[in-house]
This record gives structure tokens, sequence and C-alpha cells, in this order.
């Protein structure tokens, strides 16, 4: 059997505004739109999946929180509704999604290999968190492929942002090594916006985009730093600088996101595809992919 790998990693922000703003039947919520330069970002990205031949996606998510160790989804199928506690008013998506049971667990194995706390989620009633639902329907619409949602500890909190960066990257090379001895083709999404300051009062329209704005200048001038060194292929000094940047913005890199993903494709050198940047609600949130693919790779924007 050939060696599995990764064939993309992308950045895909989970703001629950989005979906709400496309109008899928899934969610119950109706909106006038909003938020289109992240939107058709994500479209372009989308179409770009498409013609990748893949088996799994493979997500890694801050809003399904577990305080000890990291948890994989371990059943086959998961349907309910998911409910956005802070926006129920905008996201209240019925899903039913297929999990790739083998590849989760052959992921949990090897982390637990590397020191990990782990647990596979066999819960059938278990909730799939809106970040998970938010990315991946932005990212293929149509639900067709497996997926893997991995949680989020909280080493960022319990201990600090650099041991984050520890833990997250060795999950990142566990999973990498999963990966391979599955022998499948695989798409790795950090679920999660960057700099995170956001508004405490909500328009009374949400997606009036007269009131949408970034939350204030040094936010976006560290989101720039960020993107920029992105798109010069400096994946390893963006981990190097995260502590920082994490601190400064309380960016929801606190999650490991991000970490985990450059981790798990060795820190790649190659610049990173930028899909689009934009607020919600003032916080920053860009779409990227990085493609290890050199006859594929594109200069989007
Ligand atoms: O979870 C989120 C987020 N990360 C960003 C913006 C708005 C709402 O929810
Ligand atoms: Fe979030």
């Amino acid at each position: 059997m050939p060696k599995g790998r990764i064939v993309a990693g992308c950045l895909a922000p989970h703001p629950p505004h989005l979906v709400y703003a496309e109008n899928p039947p899934q969610n119950e919520a109706y909106s006038e739109g909003g938020w289109e330069t992240l939107r058709w970002g994500y479209h372009r990205l989308a179409r770009k999946l498409k013609d990748i031949d893949y088996d799994a996606i493979v997500i890694f998510t801050p809003h399904w929180q577990t305080y000890i160790g990291t948890h994989f989804l371990g059943l086959p199928q998961f349907k309910s509704k998911s409910v956005d506690p802070v926006f129920p008013n905008l996201f209240r998506f019925n899903y039913d999604l297929k999990v790739d049971v083998e590849l989760s667990e052959l992921m949990h194995d090897a982390a637990a290999e590397e020191g990990i706390i782990t647990k596979m989620m066999r819960n059938p009633d278990f909730r799939v968190d809106y970040g998970t639902i938010t990315s991946c329907h932005l990212l293929n619409p149509e639900w067709d492929k497996s997926i893997v949602t991995i949680s989020s500890n909280r080493n960022t909190h319990y201990y600090s942002p650099e041991v984050m960066v520890e833990q997250a990257s060795a999950l990142g090379r566990a999973c990498a090594r999963a990966i391979e001895e599955s022998g499948k083709r695989v798409v790795l999404v950090a679920s999660h916006s960057l700099s995170h300051r956001h508004f405490v009062e909500e328009a009374p329209l949400p997606e009036d985009m007269s009131r949408e704005h970034i939350y204030n200048h040094s936010q976006y001038v560290w989101d720039m730093k960020i993107v920029e060194m992105m798109r010069q292929g400096k994946s390893r000094e963006v981990i190097d600088i995260m502590p920082e940047f994490t601190e400064q913005t309380i960016a929801e890199t606190e999650g490991g996101g991000l970490i985990w993903m450059l981790a798990a494709m060795g820190f790649p050198s190659f610049p990173a595809e930028i899909y689009g940047y934009q607020s919600v609600i003032g916080t920053g949130n860009v779409v990227a992919c990085w493609d290890p693919n050199d006859d594929t790779r594109e200069y989007v924007l």
C-alpha cells in the first residue's frame, strides 16, 4: 500500500456568521448576505479542493474544548442540530456527517504513543461544535467527504502559549505519522480566526456591513504581519512568534490548530495561498491554504 499523505492544509475561520450569510438549507436562520470577501475566498478554495483527489478532512477545532487530553470523534456518523451558544440567532444547523473512524483511531493511537493523553468520543448523542461545522461546510458544502474532528485541550490557559506550541507540535507529528500509515490522502483544517478581540454589542441587523470593521489598528497590524510571513513561506517563524501574537491579540491561535497543522506538514517553507482577509464582529480572519504540490500551488491574492 502506498504511504498516505497530506494533500493540503487550510486555515479556515469559523465565525457562524459566514454560514448564516450563505443561507444553506441546513441552517434555520435567514440572512440577506454579508462578509462576501471571506465567503468568496472560501468559494474559490472549495473549488480548488474539488480538483484534489482526497479521502478525508481532518479538522482541529477550538470549540470542542477538552480539559483532560485530546479527543477524537469515534463513531461512523453524527447527526443532530448544532446551535452556537453565543449566536443562536444565526446558527442552528442540522448536520449529518460521516467520520473516518479508522483514520481517527490511528491518529489517537499515534498521539498516545507520543505521550499525549487521548480519548475516543463514542457518545452517539455528542453534539459536534459549530467550528467544525462552519469550516467543513464552507470548504465542502456537499459534505461528501468523511471527517475527523480533533478537540483542543486548553494548554494555553492551563499552562502557557509556549506549552501549547510543544503539545500541538507533538500532536501534529503524531497525526502525520498516522496519515502515512493509513495510506489515505488527507486535507488538514485548522479552524480558527487570527486576532480575536471582538465587539460586545451586536448590530440590529447582524449582516449590516456598514457596522463591520476591524477592532483596532494594532490587531490589524499583527494580523498583516502573520499573513505576510505565511505568504513568504515562513511558517516556522510564524510558530516562533505565536506565543507573543496570541497574547497581544488574544488570538484564536490559542487553541493550537495552526501549530498542529503546520507541524504535521513539517513547517512548510513554500508560500501559503491567501484567499481573503476580513473582520467578523471585529475579529481578524484569513482563509489560507498550504498546497504541497509545486504544480498546482497558485498565487491567489
Ligand atoms: O467562534 C467565533 C469566532 N471565532 C469568530 C468570530 C465570531 C464568532 O465566533
Ligand atoms: Fe471561534
